[in-house]
């Protein structure tokens, strides 16, 4: 092959360079307050609407990438509101990303990690819109940038949560009707036990006999609650439980899952990579769940994935009821691992009253789809952002 010649390379390079000049020139966020279509209830809290940061990121060449933050009933599931999401962007995050190359995603976690402990939520939704501009600047997708899709769709669940057996049933059946899910999750540990297990037979009563039903707990139980009712679990063929005790309890989730005729999902349990190490040597679990507010970044979650994968683990693409856009940034990273054994719940777009983008992510045959176009492949709705602002 030829070198090129100097002046080719003269000719171009100038208008090449403004066109992919990257430098972060503005970041800028508002809190959306999205109403549900009904009660979504887990065990520490119930929500009618779902609130999110949305972040946008300018780039010196003109692109905007959008990125989400979501959290569920203020700082119940976790430790960040979409208040002090919003408040940490503002005053510390994304300080220190102006005028930084926003194609050095790996660079940027670095400043993000010394400009603020923890806000997991707050960073990923930063790196999500950093990785929707640069996609868009390179014309490439968020799934390339992350080292390319192996698979295009994902086998996806449908979480029941109205807390009303009969309302689940037929939220249910009319599902799998659709041919949209055949797989769901019951949240349980807002009632007592035997109450939650009660309401669970009477769905598994009413559906199709191979339909598969998981088990939330949300860390509601103790060891002595799970050991007691894992039998009962197991007789109404729940096929995985989700984080059954709280999330510091390593130890005794080890003991419970040593014991256990299903396998444990660890969800709250494991936020960074020392969590998963910790959590996967002591045996605390069979299956991860990966949710980019909990990990930080695209490329955290899949750090963290790795070190699941390598000691055994199955891998979950967990949802926090994302709208589509924050939903998008989890199918881009989640289509690159090579191990994703449980699928993912990202139904979050259809439990909303209105998405927050112009198309909403696409689910059919009881699977979501991964969208294609560059950078996240989804476009926020101007209009809807605008209606459930919370300063509009
Ligand atoms: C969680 O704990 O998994 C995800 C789906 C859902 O129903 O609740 C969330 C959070
Ligand atoms: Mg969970």
């Amino acid at each position: 092959m030829s070198p090129l010649q100097p002046a080719t390379l003269a000719a171009h390079t100038p208008s090449r360079d403004l066109m992919r000049d990257t430098t972060i020139r503005r970041v800028e966020t508002r809190i959306l307050d999205v109403p549900t279509i009904r009660k979504h209830r887990l065990s520490s809290t119930s929500v009618n609407c779902q609130s999110y940061v949305h972040v946008a990121i300018q780039f010196e060449n003109g692109v905007v990438g959008h990125g989400e933050a979501s959290t569920l009933g203020g700082p119940r599931w976790a430790e960040e509101s979409v208040e002090a999401i919003k408040a940490n962007i503002d005053s510390y995050l994304a300080p220190v990303l102006l005028g930084k190359p926003g194609c050095q995603l790996e660079a940027a976690a670095l400043l993000l990690g010394k400009a603020a402990k923890r806000n997991f939520a707050a960073k990923s939704a930063l790196d999500a819109a950093l990785l929707d501009a640069l996609g868009i600047t390179l014309d490439v997708s968020a799934a390339t940038l992350l080292g390319g899709a192996v698979r295009e769709k994902f086998s996806v669940i449908w979480a029941l949560a109205s807390g009303d057996p009969v309302q689940e049933t037929e939220e249910a059946l009319s599902k799998l009707e659709a041919g949209k899910f055949n797989r769901f999750k019951i949240k349980l540990g807002f009632a007592d036990p035997s109450q939650d297990i009660s309401r669970l037979a009477q769905l598994r009563k009413n559906l199709p006999e191979q339909t598969q039903i998981i088990a939330d707990v949300n860390q509601a139980w103790s060891e002595a609650e799970t050991i007691r009712w894992l039998p009962v679990l197991k007789d109404l063929q729940i096929d995985l439980v989700e984080q059954p005790l709280p999330a510091e309890q390593t130890a005794a989730m080890a003991r419970t899952a040593a014991r256990s005729p299903i396998p444990l999902m660890l969800d709250e349990a494991v936020f960074t990579e020392e969590e998963a190490l910790a959590a996967c040597s002591e045996g605390a679990g069979s299956v991860l769940s990966l949710k980019l507010c909990k990990h930080g970044s695209a490329h955290a979650l899949k750090r963290v994935a790795g070190i699941a994968d390598a000691a055994g683990l199955q891998l979950y693409g967990g949802c926090l009821l994302e709208s589509s856009l924050g939903a998008a940034a989890h199918l881009a990273v989640f289509a690159t691992l090579p191990s994703l054994q449980w699928g993912t719940e990202h139904f979050g777009p259809l439990i909303l009253e209105s998405d927050t983008t112009l198309e909403s992510l696409h689910f059919e045959d009881f699977h979501v789809h991964l969208p294609s176009g560059p950078g996240l492949g989804v476009q926020v709705n101007p209009i809807i952002a605008t209606r459930f602002d919370r300063e509009t």
